[in-house]
């Protein structure tokens, strides 16, 4: 009995150690993260709830922070839709995004997933993805230079992409076929995905 107490308690005081060793120091310390998965026939958005391997251009991936589950989007536009909401624009999730250096746009493979947080983006090109405008995402700067040289727009680090960004280019026009897809999928996938994490107004 006693052993086994003793033994619990050896256990909570390496839990404690390891938690504390994973706050300390301010940088990031070895957690593991996970891998990037492949975004499969029928997934859907988890912003917009359309079926992303429907639409050209690069989809990205975030496993939350707290619970490591897997949010699919159907382009780069809409994870930053997600990730700048104020309750995911602190957080330490795992985010990843199509290096389209690598890759062909019109159906980008997942083999070319990258950390988003490393990646360089080209804001206001002249190439869609599934929402229309879209962020051209690149793990090489001089990859994300040669796009803009070619399709037009500016680069930005992820830590540079505000909310006005996402409406580069967006027209008026595009934002009301936007809506005119949502309502002619017949369905209010806003509420259909409705959770804790979900944009409360991505277009306002
Ligand atoms: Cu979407």
């Amino acid at each position: 009995m006693n052993r086994m107490r003793a033994s619990v308690s050896w256990l909570f005081a390496v839990c404690v150690i390891l938690a504390l060793s994973a706050c300390s120091g301010g940088e990031e310390v070895a957690i593991a993260k996970p891998a990037p998965v492949h975004i499969e026939q029928g997934d859907e958005c988890h912003v917009c709830g359309m079926v992303i391997t429907n639409f050209p251009g690069p989809k990205a991936e975030a496993f939350k922070e707290r619970d490591q589950a897997v949010r699919k989007f159907c382009s780069t536009r809409e994870m930053f839709v997600w990730m700048l909401q104020p309750e995911n624009r602190d957080r330490n999730h795992t985010l990843y995004v199509h290096d389209m250096a690598q890759t062909e746009w019109d159906s980008p493979d997942d083999t070319a997933l990258i950390d988003a947080r490393e990646a360089f983006y080209v804001v206001g090109s002249d190439k869609n993805g599934a929402m229309g405008p879209t962020l051209a995402s690149f793990s090489a700067e001089a990859d994300a230079h040669a796009f803009m040289s070619q399709h037009g727009g500016h680069v930005l680090r992820f830590d540079e992409v505000t909310l006005e960004d996402l409406n580069t280019g967006m027209s008026m026009d595009d934002m009301h076929n936007m809506h005119d897809d949502r309502n002619t999928h017949g369905m209010d996938h806003e509420m259909q995905h409705a959770d804790d994490d979900m944009p409360h107004s991505m277009d306002h």
